[in-house]
């Protein structure tokens, strides 16, 4: 799971460490408030617009994705402010989507569990159903490119429901990592673009997992072929080293605050903070020198494809899905009887931690997401490795269903 979605370039990178402890011997904090900043911060920026789509040259820095998606909430309706339309202060989310725990994270995210807690979410925010093929689109009988164009207009449906005037941004992870690896048909996202730009609808992609090369492009509105007007990241910016996220702010919504909005009163202590910012400089440099993102686009995401792409014949697994170093196997029962319709295990079963904990006896940390089995690699694995991987999941899955057929869960 590189750690949480987030050591990327692996364990271990002295060029990292080393970086941490030249800028704490150098100049260990500074603030990012009244027009001053820090030589790491201001380079860090730069090369954040070098790695970015073209549409980014702006960055506000937080210390978490949560930070950075608490600052897209207060930026987009700040935004609709400056352009005198302050009514427009809606934001549309999906179910089962993560982007944090902060009040306004959880209120974004779609985890009924959160909701439940603290009392959320917080007003004007709304939802809707994600792009699961398997829950909405299968029992339907649609294909998978019919169902992302189904699914994408329901974001339509919720704007025209609400009132587009109300409307100021729609968020999404490109592909959804806590709540499943959830990977939309390759007709969902530009839909959902040309739907926000009918609405003038800020769009929003939250690239806290999907960023920094995960998916096999630099960033997953690239591999999903979108271009949203701002980007939350955090997790493989350091590559989890030390903390730090922040929002890239497109050109569209940075001449307004910045042209017409003066202040926006808002940032954290630690917004910029130098040592962050020299070891996120030290690990796109790595990124970089090591060739990561052509590493996964041209070699080891294929190859996980593939590899998953054999799992998917096992008895257990209904579907295996991989998008670059992100992959999720689906557990199902009678798929032997029934190839085409079979379906999912009863949910007092819990298969998915049955499994996994065949998974960590076994020494591979596969996590469970209901009956969703998922992985998230380093970038740096070799095809080697995930040979390694892939034949202690065979095995695990193996294990998972000699218990199932013990118990009769099969049945
Ligand atoms: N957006 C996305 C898409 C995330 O995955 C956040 C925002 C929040 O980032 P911070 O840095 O505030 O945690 C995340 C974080 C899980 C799990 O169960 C995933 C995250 C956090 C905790 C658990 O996979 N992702």
């Amino acid at each position: 799971m590189s750690g949480l979605w987030c050591v990327n370039v692996g364990y271990g990178q002295q060029a990292l460490v080393d970086a941490a402890a030249r800028q704490m011997q150098t100049l260990p904090f500074y603030n990012a408030f009244f027009q001053t900043a820090t030589p790491p911060a201001i380079e860090l920026a730069e090369v954040l617009s070098e790695v970015t789509p073209p549409q980014f040259n702006h960055v506000f820095f937080s210390g978490s994705g949560s930070e950075g998606n608490d600052t897209i909430v207060r930026m987009v309706r700040r935004y609709w402010d400056v352009l005198g339309q302050p009514e427009r202060h809606v934001l549309i989310s999906r179910q089962n989507a993560y982007h944090g725990s902060t009040m306004a994270g959880a209120s974004l995210g779609g985890m009924s569990g959160m909701h439940a807690q603290g009392g959320l979410p917080i007003p004007g925010i709304s939802h809707i159903e994600q792009p699961y093929w398997w829950d909405h689109g299968r029992p339907q009988g649609m294909t998978r490119d019919e169902f992302g164009l189904v699914a994408a207009r329901w974001l339509e449906e919720r704007i025209l429901s609400i009132g587009a005037h109300k409307v100021a941004a729609f968020i999404g992870e490109p592909v959804q990592g806590a709540g499943g690896v959830i990977i939309p048909p390759s007709t969902y996202w530009p839909e959902v673009q040309r739907i926000c730009n009918k609405y003038g609808v800020l769009l929003v992609s939250d690239e806290v997992i999907c960023g920094f090369g995960r998916t096999g492009r630099w960033f997953g509105c690239e591999t999903m072929g979108f271009q949203p007007d701002l980007i939350t990241f955090a997790k493989g910016v350091t590559s989890g080293y030390v903390p730090l996220g922040g929002v890239m702010v497109g050109e569209r919504v940075a001449e307004v605050l910045i042209e017409q909005g003066g202040e926006f009163n808002h940032g954290y202590t630690y917004s910029g903070h130098p040592v962050a910012c020299a070891v996120a400089l030290a690990n796109i440099g790595l990124i970089r020198s090591l060739k990561l993102v052509e590493h996964v686009h041209d070699d080891v995401g294929p190859y996980l494809a593939e590899a998953f792409a054999q799992l998917a014949g096992h008895p257990l697994v209904g579907d295996a899905e991989t998008c670059g170093l992100m992959g999720a196997l689906l557990l199902v029962k009678d798929k032997a009887e029934n190839p085409k319709d079979s379906t999912a295990f009863d949910g007092s079963v819990g298969i998915g931690m049955v499994c996994r904990g065949h998974c960590f006896r076994e020494g591979v940390i596969m996590r469970a997401v209901g009956d969703r089995m998922i992985i998230a690699p380093p970038l740096v694995i070799t095809r080697a490795q995930i040979d390694e991987m892939v034949a202690l999941i065979r095995r695990c899955l193996d294990l998972t269903l000699a218990d199932a057929q013990r118990e009769g869960w099969l049945l």
